[in-house]
């Protein structure tokens, strides 16, 4: 059965192609800085926007179309969205996908017979990644939609539902275990608070790193040897969220010995909430050996709140493909999609231009950043800039064998510094040769 029968297995045709379902740059077998395309990117869907989001805002109901989805809770109709999404895959050319628990299988009236669901769903994802050549880049639990976790999950105030909410990440890990999962994330979309006149704002945090160490031990245990990520996200749906930013997140991790089990999943969006551009929190990030994973997608500069548009803006996505091949490359992490389409664009073949457009964009990013690496003047600037500290003064401060009287005679026996201008609209043009 063809769920899209309108569009063709999407193929590179090369910037002068005309046809909307084509690659007009992410060529996946093309050899870019010493790899494929396909393995530089190694891109991914969302299983919640592509299967599971039916494009309601706060104002409206769901417009997307859905015509494999009776809009049952049954389980039959979790396994038919399965294979509808990977035609998908298939067709628009992802070898990743992502999940939560709750976007898979149905969350039904108890534990048990939730986990039982998710057991049966599973099962059947695990065939059709193997059927159809699929790998899961990460797993989650949902830990935010359900009324129970209105005051927070791994943060709740009632110790019950923390235990459920262990209790989920639990049956999830069995899952992303099982599948093959190459990593596992924690997005804390209730772990914040409303008002701190009723939060017990370090209890709860030690609640959270709780939460983290049991996945951890429990991980080990089990054998699941994928990346743990967190993902940052200042404010929505909380007022203030615990994990506001790579830096917030952080600094958590080391305060509660968790550096070595977790790195960050970073969302362009979520960065841009936080006040950041997405390309300083991928270089706290880094700076830190914490860069994990990538939430691609892009916020409207002029709507307030986390809009998940798909990444189109080549800029964006040059900064990123620098930083990435800064790193020497994803190792367990990739470019997940988490973008959803505009409420307007409703219709099936809508996901395909969308992903198109992403992926598309990223091989541009990706040329360019490559291209701005192997000029090399962008980087030779940034060398000369810091030259200084490469001698007299500067390497005594940096080696930590000066003292602050030291530092002093040196400096009433100097001239006064003259620094060079930092260029930066120079670097902007240099940067826009290659865009
Ligand atoms: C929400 C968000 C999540 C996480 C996974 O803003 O980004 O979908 O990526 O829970
Ligand atoms: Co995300």
């Amino acid at each position: 059965m063809q769920h899209f029968p309108n569009v063709p297995k999407i193929q590179y045709e090369g910037p002068s192609s005309r046809n909307p379902f084509a690659f007009k740059h992410y060529n996946p077998d093309e050899i870019v800085a010493g790899k494929t395309m396909r393995d530089h990117m190694r891109f991914g869907a969302a299983y919640w926007h592509v299967m599971r989001n039916g494009l309601s805002d706060p104002f409206g109901g769901p417009t997307a179309l859905m015509p494999w989805d009776d809009q049952s809770n049954s389980i039959e109709n979790a396994l038919k969205r399965a294979d509808v999404f990977f035609e998908f895959l298939d067709k628009i050319d992802i070898d990743y996908y992502c999940f939560h628990d709750r976007d898979v299988a149905p969350e039904l009236n108890n534990l048990a017979k939730s986990n039982d669901a998710l057991e049966k769903v599973t099962d059947h994802l695990l065939a059709l990644q193997k059927s159809h050549n699929k790998k899961l880049l990460w797993g989650t639990a949902c830990l935010f939609s359900h009324p129970r976790y209105s005051q927070g999950a791994g943060t709740s105030p009632n110790a019950e539902v923390f235990a459920y909410a262990a209790a989920q990440v639990k049956a999830a890990l069995d899952a992303t275990y099982k599948l093959g999962g190459e990593g596992y994330t924690f997005w804390g979309g209730r772990e914040g608070y409303s008002t701190l006149l009723n939060t017990d704002m370090k209890r709860e945090l030690d609640h959270l790193a709780a939460l983290l160490w049991l996945a951890v031990d429990y991980a080990k245990k089990i054998g699941f040897t994928g990346q743990f990520y967190i993902e940052p996200k200042p404010r929505e749906p909380s007022t203030h969220q615990y994990d506001s930013d790579a830096a917030a997140c952080l600094n958590f991790l080391r305060q509660y010995g968790l550096m070595d089990h977790l790195k960050l999943n970073l969302e362009t969006n979520h960065a841009t909430l936080a006040g950041h551009t997405m390309l300083h929190e991928i270089t706290v990030a880094l700076d830190a050996g914490a860069l994990g994973s990538i939430d691609a997608n892009q916020g409207d500069e002029l709507i307030g709140w986390d809009t998940d548009q798909f990444p189109t803006d080549l800029y964006l996505t040059t900064s990123i493909m620098l930083k990435v091949l800064e790193m020497g490359g994803f190792t367990t992490g990739g470019l997940n999609f988490d973008a959803k389409r505009r409420r307007e664009s409703h219709e099936p073949e809508d996901l395909f231009h969308a992903h198109i457009g992403g992926m598309d964009a990223f091989a541009r990013g990706l040329k360019a950043a490559a291209a701005i690496r192997s000029d090399g003047r962008l980087a030779g600037f940034v060398e000369k800039r810091y030259a200084s500290w490469n001698e007299g003064i500067g390497t005594k401060v940096e080696s930590k064998s000066v003292t602050l009287e030291e530092i002093t005679a040196h400096v009433l026996a100097s001239p006064e510094p003259v620094i060079a201008s930092g260029r930066q609209e120079m670097l902007e043009n240099l940067v826009n040769e290659f865009i």
